[in-house]
C-alpha cells in the first residue's frame, strides 16, 4: 500500500454550489499543491514532467470507496483533485470535504455524462495541461496515474486510455457477460476508428489540454455514452491515442451498472459508432464530431 498522504498540501476546500453546467469556479478553487508545500509537509520530493495535472473524479453514492481511492493516487506531480458530486444519497460529499478536495456539487442529478462535462469545465478553470479521470469506486488503480499522464505531458499523446485488457480483467472479477460484450464492442470501434486498442469502456483516462479544448464535450449524452463519444471525437479531430495496462478490482461498490442499463449503453454506443462512420463518409456531418475550432497540429 502506499504512504498516506500528507494532508496539509490539500487543505484548501474549494466548495461551490454550482448550477449543473455551469462550472465557473471561484478563484480560491485553483489554489495547487506546490512542491514547496509537499516538501514542506514532509512529502519525497519526486522529479515530475513539466506540467499541471489536474485529477478529476465524476462521483455519486462513492462515500464508501472514496477515501481507499484517493489514497492511491500519488502525491507528487497532482496539482489539484476535483470532485463532482452528481446528488449523491450516500456521503459522498462529507467525505470529499474531510479528504480536502475541491468539491463541486450538481443542483441535480444529470448522470455521469453530465457530470463529467462538470469535471472537464472545473479542470480547464483550473489551469489543467492534463486532466486524469478517475472514477471514484476503487476499481482502477490510482497508483498508476504518472504513467497514464506521461505522455500526455511529453506531449506525445492526446488521450490515455488505462486498459483493464492489457491484464487480466477475469482475474480481477469481470463478471463474463461484460467481458464479451466489452470485446465486442471493442472489435467494431477498432475497425471504425482504425484502431487497435484494447478496450474503450475504461473509466480511467487521461486528456491533454489541447483535446479537451477542441471537442465539443458540452454536446455529448449526459449518460454512460459520453465516454464513447468523446472517443469518437477524438479520432474524428485526429487526436492521438495510447494505452496503458491498468489492474481492475470489481466488488460489489464498484459496479453499479445492471443489465438492463448495460444493454442501453451498448445500443449507444453501436450508434456513436454509426455516426461516426457516417461524418467519415460524408454522407451525415456530425456537429459533435468536427472540432471546436482548427487544431495547430
Ligand atoms: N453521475 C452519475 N454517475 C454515476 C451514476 N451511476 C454510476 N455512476 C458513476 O459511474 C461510474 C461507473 O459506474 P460503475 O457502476 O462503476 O460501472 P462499472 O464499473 O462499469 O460496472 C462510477 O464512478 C459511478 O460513480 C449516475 O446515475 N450518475
Ligand atoms: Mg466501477
Amino acid at each position: 500500500m502506499p504512504e498516506k498522504r500528507p494532508r496539509t498540501a490539500r487543505d484548501h476546500n474549494a466548495e461551490a454550489g454550482l448550477a449543473a453546467g455551469t462550472a465557473s469556479l471561484p478563484t480560491a478553487a485553483a489554489s495547487v499543491a506546490s512542491g514547496a508545500a509537499l516538501a514542506a509537509a514532509g512529502a519525497t520530493p519526486v522529479a515530475v514532467a513539466e506540467g499541471r495535472v489536474v485529477v478529476v473524479m465524476p462521483a455519486y453514492n462513492a462515500a464508501r470507496t472514496l477515501e481507499r481511492t484517493y489514497r492511491d493516487i500519488p502525491s507528487s506531480g497532482v496539482a489539484k483533485i476535483i470532485l463532482v458530486d452528481d446528488v449523491s444519497r450516500d456521503d459522498t460529499v462529507a467525505v470529499a470535504r474531510q479528504l480536502g478536495l475541491d468539491v463541486i456539487i450538481h443542483r441535480q442529478n444529470l448522470g455521469y455524462g453530465g457530470n463529467q462535462k462538470t469535471c472537464y469545465d472545473a479542470a480547464l478553470e483550473a489551469g489543467a495541461d492534463a486532466v486524469v479521470m478517475l472514477h471514484p469506486d476503487y476499481q482502477y488503480d490510482a497508483t498508476r496515474i504518472p504513467a497514464l499522464v506521461q505522455p500526455i505531458l511529453d506531449g506525445t499523446k492526446d488521450l490515455m486510455l488505462g486498459s483493464r485488457f492489457l491484464g487480466d480483467p477475469l482475474a480481477g472479477g469481470m463478471p463474463r457477460w461484460k467481458y464479451v460484450s466489452n470485446r465486442v464492442l471493442t472489435t467494431l470501434e477498432n475497425l471504425a476508428f482504425g484502431l487497435h486498442l484494447s478496450e474503450y469502456h475504461t473509466g480511467f483516462r487521461a486528456y491533454s489540454r489541447g483535446l479537451l479544448e477542441t471537442i465539443p464535450y458540452h454536446l455529448n449524452s449526459n449518460d454512460f455514452v459520453f465516454d464513447q463519444e468523446l472517443v469518437a471525437q477524438a479520432v474524428a479531430t485526429q487526436m492521438r491515442i495510447g494505452e496503458i495496462a491498468v489492474p481492475t478490482r470489481y466488488f460489489k461498490e464498484a459496479s453499479s451498472v445492471n443489465f438492463r442499463r448495460s444493454v442501453v449503453y451498448g445500443l449507444s454506443t453501436l450508434r456513436v459508432i454509426a455516426r461516426f462512420m457516417l461524418h467519415r463518409l460524408r454522407v451525415r456531418r456530425s456537429r459533435k464530431l468536427a472540432g471546436r475550432k482548427p487544431t495547430s497540429r
